[in-house]
């Protein structure tokens, strides 16, 4: 019986906590969600991503719907199981899972309950600070998608294929809910036109992602891709998703179980004869829009050589369109639906060209077949290309990466000696300061040298002048020698003349003496 909740929120749980599908899907398309009058015209979303990652959040701000989110003091309660709600007002089935981290990766399933052929992975980048742009995001989720999906190990006929041929890939970025919430509410509600405005350019779901089942049969659909899973277990959740340990025996049993009793007893052969009705309407309702269209430009109404050729051209793409889709899903209706679509496209042509045989019918699909093996060829040969330049690559790769270390061994010495060499420059810039504060030093000193030399000329000039100063004071002084001389001899002359007078004076002193002796004498007697 499936769960619905308790607070009547729309939200349907299709798989539950012990992630065992539920199996009445069937009930909630024909009443809670009544998907009959949808038929192609829907799309199905899910939010990838760790648990607590805002998955919930943003899927109800985007669609409306009203997914649990657990109370913020509330650490224990989340997601569990996969949840689906209608989003009002939209053609979107919404789906709310327990994502990476879950321990089998039951919410991996979602993507794989895809309707389309080619599924579209939106990376919603939470919190973004735009220190890294978007630009810069996208190239490094690519080149993280394509690496994956290299180590992938893909069922035989795909190993071709790249991950872009299933996935179309986008970033959008959001801001923090937390710390901004205008910002991001503003972000959130234009990402939302998005998904609803069919006529913007940035449209969310473009034409090409078909729908290969009618809504109200993609309960089928579940159960026939949850078989597939199953079938594919081990590679789904060990090799290619690594998420957790093998499934007990007991379990597995029970989730086999399970999904046969999902299958709907017969209902499976009606979801093939769906599925094929589905190729064959998307391949012929482009063909027949294709020709109409040329039919209309080109006015004319008998085919000539050239039109012939569009035609074929349109009916080859209708082929391949629904090769493309059966291809994964190849069952015994096969050949009678293809046979099927080619007489539908035979018969579109006839109508829109009255009584022409424009082609053959044999004809045509046998220059396809030959244009196929043609191409077939060529895609051998490309590969075998692929391969020799991988090989080559490869190998080129290691010579560079030889080359790498030898030039960074060399980049490295390099740097070591420009180390060096800085380091010398540096002694040499210390010197060459030294050099020019001597330098500076001799200068001041030359200045001061030839200031004295000036001082010294100077001292020199005056010392001629004291010279010949002094010269003639010389002469003056031998002058005055001379005159000294003379003047020393006159004096000698004069003490001789004074000894003289002084002998004279004696010889007076004497004789008055004799003569007051005598006087004296004279009178004494
Ligand atoms: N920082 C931040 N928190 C968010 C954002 N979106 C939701 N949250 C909070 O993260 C918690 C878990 O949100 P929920 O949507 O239940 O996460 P889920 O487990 O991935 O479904 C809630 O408390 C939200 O308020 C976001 O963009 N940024
Ligand atoms: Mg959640």
């Amino acid at each position: 019986m499936t769960v619905y909740d308790g607070e009547n929120t729309g939200c349907v749980q299709i798989i539950d906590d012990e992630h065992d599908p539920i199996e009445d899907i069937q009930e909630c398309i024909d009443q809670a969600w009544d998907l009959h009058d949808w038929g192609t015209d829907y799309n199905i979303v899910t939010i990838g991503g760790p648990q607590g990652s805002g998955q919930s959040t943003l899927l109800n701000a985007l669609f409306g719907t009203k997914f649990f989110i657990p109370d913020d003091n509330d650490d224990e309660s989340t997601t569990e199981g996969v949840w689906m709600s209608v989003a009002p007002g939209m053609n979107v089935l919404a789906m709310d899972a327990e994502m990476v981290g879950s321990s089998d990766g039951v919410g991996w399933k979602c993507w794989l309950f895809t309707t389309t052929h080619k599924t579209l992975l939106l990376f919603a980048i939470r919190d973004h600070t735009g220190e890294l742009s978007q630009e810069h995001l996208f190239s490094e989720l690519m080149s993280s998608i394509s690496e994956a999906w290299s180590n992938l190990e893909k069922p035989s006929g795909l190993d071709m294929h790249a991950a872009c041929d299933f996935f179309d890939c986008e970033v959008v970025t959001l801001p923090s809910k937390l710390n901004a919430p205008d910002e991001f509410d503003a972000a959130v509600s234009k990402l939302r036109t998005r998904f609803v405005d069919k006529h913007s350019q940035d449209y969310v779901f473009k034409p090409h992602y078909w729908k290969l089942v009618n809504a109200d049969k993609i309960a089928v659909h579940f159960a026939a891709i949850l078989d597939t899973i199953s079938d594919h277990w081990t590679m789904l959740n060990h090799k290619v998703l690594s998420q957790g340990p093998t499934p007990q025996p007991a379990k597995a049993k029970k989730y086999s179980d399970a999904r046969r009793s999902c299958l709907f007893q017969g209902q499976y052969e009606e979801h093939i004869r769906g599925f094929y009705d589905m190729a064959t309407h998307h391949a012929y309702s482009a063909f027949v829009q294709a020709i109409g269209l040329l039919r209309q430009s080109t006015g004319a109404r008998i085919i000539d050589e050239q039109l012939a050729l569009l035609i074929r051209r349109h009916y080859r793409d209708a082929m391949d369109t629904f090769n493309a889709i059966t291809c994964q899903h190849r069952h015994a209706d096969y050949g009678t639906n293809r046979d099927g679509l080619r007489e539908k496209c035979y018969a579109a042509v006839t109508s829109l060209f009255p009584g022409q045989l424009p082609w053959d019918m044999a004809n045509v699909d046998t220059q396809i077949c030959i244009e196929r093996a043609l191409e077939q060829q060529e895609s051998l040969i490309q590969e075998r290309v692929r391969r020799d330049v991988k090989h080559y690559l490869t190998k080129m790769e290691l010579i560079i990466s030889q080359q790498a270390t030898e030039i960074s061994t060399q980049a490295a010495k390099i740097s070591e000696q420009a180390a060096k060499i800085k380091e010398q420059k540096a002694g040499m810039a210390a010197q060459k300061k030294t050099i020019d504060r001597q330098h500076a030093t001799i200068s001041a000193l030359d200045t001061e040298i030839s200031n004295l030399e000036k001082v010294i000329d100077v001292q020199d000039s005056n010392l001629v002048t004291q010279n010949e100063m002094a010269n003639g004071q010389k002469d003056i002084i031998k002058k005055q020698k001379c005159r000294i001389n003379a003047l020393m001899a006159q004096i000698a002359e004069r003490e001789a003349e004074i000894a003289k007078m002084g002998n004279q004076v004696a010889e007076l002193s004497a004789a008055m003496a004799f003569i007051i002796k005598a006087q004296q004498m004279e009178q004494s007697e």
